[in-house]
């Protein structure tokens, strides 16, 4: 069979979360409007005939700031090194820019086998596209792929391309595993992905979610102990809200999600604390298990 590593790469929020989500078939990886959501190199595996594709999501990469915006970057690069192709994620609905020119060229440097994936279809106009396609057309890798990942369009072409791409090898996941993620990693997950629905400006940056316990009680209710991790006080009481409503609302959110997947009743113990200025402290980011 054909199989590999593919890490999914691209400038912040252009979409390769929403893509691994749509090829896997099932939610893995969270998504957001805001840039940086993705936080972790997550696999997702996807099974197809004779084909096992890997998945590899990673941070949007971006002119770091922060020992965290560091941190990202290097999970790329090591995705990037352990990787047997690369889809390499663009934003139809934005003229190709600095960002985009400095990846293809990393790309093309070290040689990887590429697949662009023009992603946003659905939002652009039809020169837009056309144009998008052609300047990129100039950076000479495999193949070239305009689709939409939130409504599932033109997908099948970069699985078949990567059948092509991609060398005979073993299949590295049972058939029908989905992701390798911990279930614990993908709770805390799914609970930040409900506050960055909800938050402005900086402080999507500034949230950690982190796992505490996770308890089965005898009335079969699973009980999970999360912590919302910020950097300021004033930041605490943005994310808890007026009278407590905002992590009420989050967090009935991101629990239905959370029964939904485990078919189980869940009781989800959510409170926030301050770690000041996590971001800029590597030994907490560490300990944060970023
Ligand atoms: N219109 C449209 N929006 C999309 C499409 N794909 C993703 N989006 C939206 O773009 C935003 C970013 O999507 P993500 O999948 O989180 O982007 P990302 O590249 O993983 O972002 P980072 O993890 O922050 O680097 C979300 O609001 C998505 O709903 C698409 O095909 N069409
Ligand atoms: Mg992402």
């Amino acid at each position: 069979m054909k199989s590999g590593f593919v890490s999914v790469v691209g400038r912040p929020n252009v979409g390769k979360s929403t893509l691994v989500n749509a090829l896997v078939g099932s939610k893995v990886t969270i998504t957001s409007p805001r840039p940086q959501t993705t936080r972790n190199t997550v696999r997702g595996i996807v099974d197809a005939d004779g084909l096992q594709v890997v998945l590899v999501d990673t941070p949007g990469l971006h002119r770091p700031r922060t020992a965290l915006g560091e941190r990202l970057n290097r999970l790329v690069e090591g995705s990037l090194a352990e990787a047997d192709a690369v889809l390499f994620v663009i934003d139809a609905t934005q003229k190709i820019g600095p960002g985009d020119r400095l990846i293809a060229e990393r790309l093309g440097a070290a040689g990887a086998a590429t697949v662009v994936v023009s992603n946003k279809i659905d939002a652009a106009g039809v020169d837009q596209i056309t144009e998008q396609l052609a300047e990129a057309g100039e950076w000479d890798f495999a193949a070239y792929i305009p689709i939409s990942a939130l409504e599932g369009e033109n997908l099948a072409p970069i699985l078949s391309e990567l059948a092509v791409l991609l060398p005979e090898g073993p299949e590295y996941f049972p058939p029908g595993t989905t992701t390798d993620q911990p279930e614990e990693l993908l709770f805390a997950e799914l609970i930040r992905e409900k506050f960055l629905a909800r938050l402005r400006d900086e402080l999507p940056h500034s949230l950690a979610v982190v796992i505490e316990d996770t308890e089965e009680q005898p009335n079969g209710v699973l009980r999970i102990s999360a912590r919302l991790i910020v950097e300021r006080d004033s930041q605490k009481g943005i994310v808890i809200g007026k009278d407590g409503a905002l992590i009420r609302e989050a967090g009935t959110e991101a629990r239905h999600e959370i029964e939904t997947l485990l078919g189980t009743r869940v009781f989800l113990d959510l409170r926030a604390r301050v770690e000041k200025d996590w971001q800029q402290r590597p030994g907490m980011i560490e300990r944060l298990g970023l």
